[in-house]
């Protein structure tokens, strides 16, 4: 129920005395959808806000940003489920769009999302020539398979994504990123990841793209030594990896614990770059790159920049952040970073 209706009800409730109730309870009983998440909207609004809280919290524990609640103001929640493996989320805010929120921690929002899915996807693919097989771990909304298309010289895009919920939720209220499921070249495994890429033919990838969740719970192995032995083993000889990896102002030890694994195991090159995402933790993103040994990747400078691929500028959409400048000026870190991570 919309508009007057859900006035009145709100209205009702207050004359019957029940003033405290939260506007999200109100929301949540105002419509049909939404009345199945009454009983439970607290987890992840409250007051008719969202935030994404770090500590302790009634229903999450989670450590990356203890003392901080990143805040957005909910519409309307639009889809709330448990998977098997996590509680999947999708509100309408009042000013980023549509939010995906995965176990309580916001993954895109339809405003910025094109800040992480571009930069995530672009700075590998326009640090090789003609990159053609690539995989992407996670990233179950699509975004980032809608960016890797608009490279022609692709011709196999595997993804892996464990949580089969997250695919069909993309689906259905974020087309704009599922999009990137109907390419012909897309080839989707729901699977765990680990052991995916423990059984992929050595050097079989020229880019792997982890586009995972943050490392608490299931995903925290994607940050271990032996994942990234395995990403090492199935990419090509000089081919790359880009890792989602957290905030420079909030994780300075997980980064640094990173770069040093990444550096024994991958024998080429080991960048970190970021990007700004309004609505992550900090309002910042970043990632590791790295290649294995074999022709050397200057990551810093695109040999394969987006202006010169054909069509790439405009597939399905227009490029919304990035372009061959960001891509230089992602790597250029503040002192603080310098002197906190060794090796950079
Ligand atoms: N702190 C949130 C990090 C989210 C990384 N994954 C986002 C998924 C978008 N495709």
């Amino acid at each position: 129920m919309e508009g007057d209706a859900g006035r009145d009800l709100e209205v009702q409730r207050s004359l019957d005395g029940r003033v405290n109730e939260p506007s999200c309870c109100l929301k949540a009983r105002a419509s049909p959808v939404d009345s199945e998440l009454e009983a439970n909207c607290h987890a992840t609004v409250v007051s008719g806000w969202f935030s994404d809280k770090g500590g302790k919290s009634m229903y999450f524990n989670n450590p990356m940003w203890p003392g901080e609640a990143h805040s957005l103001e909910v519409e309307k929640i639009l889809f709330k489920e448990k998977s098997e493996y996590q509680e999947v989320v999708v509100f309408e805010s009042a000013t980023y769009g549509k939010v995906l929120v995965l176990d309580g921690i916001l993954q895109l929002s339809e405003k910025d999302e094109c800040a992480y899915q571009e930069m995530i996807a672009h700075l590998p693919l326009c640090s090789i020539e003609s990159p053609k097989k690539v995989l992407v771990v996670g990233g179950g909304d699509g975004g980032v398979l809608r960016e890797i298309a608009r490279h022609r010289s692709v011709d196999l895009i595997d993804i892996c994504e464990i949580d089969k919920m997250v695919i069909d939720v993309s689906k259905k209220y974020f087309p704009e990123l599922a999009v990137g499921f109907e390419d012909p070249r897309v080839h989707l495994h729901v699977a765990d990841a680990v052991e995916f890429i423990r059984n992929t033919p050595e050097g079989k990838y020229d880019a792997i793209i982890v586009d995972s969740s943050d490392p608490v719970g299931p995903a925290q192995e994607l940050v271990e030594r032996p994942f990234f032995e395995s990403i090492a083993r199935a990419l090509r000889p000089g081919g790359v990896l880009c890792n989602m990896a957290e905030s420079m102002w909030l994780h300075t030890h997980l980064i640094q614990d990173m770069v040093t694994a990444c550096r024994d195991i991958f024998k080429g090159s080991v960048h970190y770059a970021w990007a700004t995402v309004p609505t992550y933790p900090s309002g910042v993103i970043g990632f590791i790159l790295c290649s294995t040994d074999g022709p050397p990747v200057d990551f810093k400078i695109p040999v394969n920049p987006i202006e010169k691929v054909e069509g790439a500028l405009e597939h399905w959409r227009e490029l919304r952040f990035y372009n061959s400048q960001m891509h230089q000026a992602a790597f250029a870190l503040p002192s603080f970073v310098k002197r906190e991570v060794s090796c950079l």
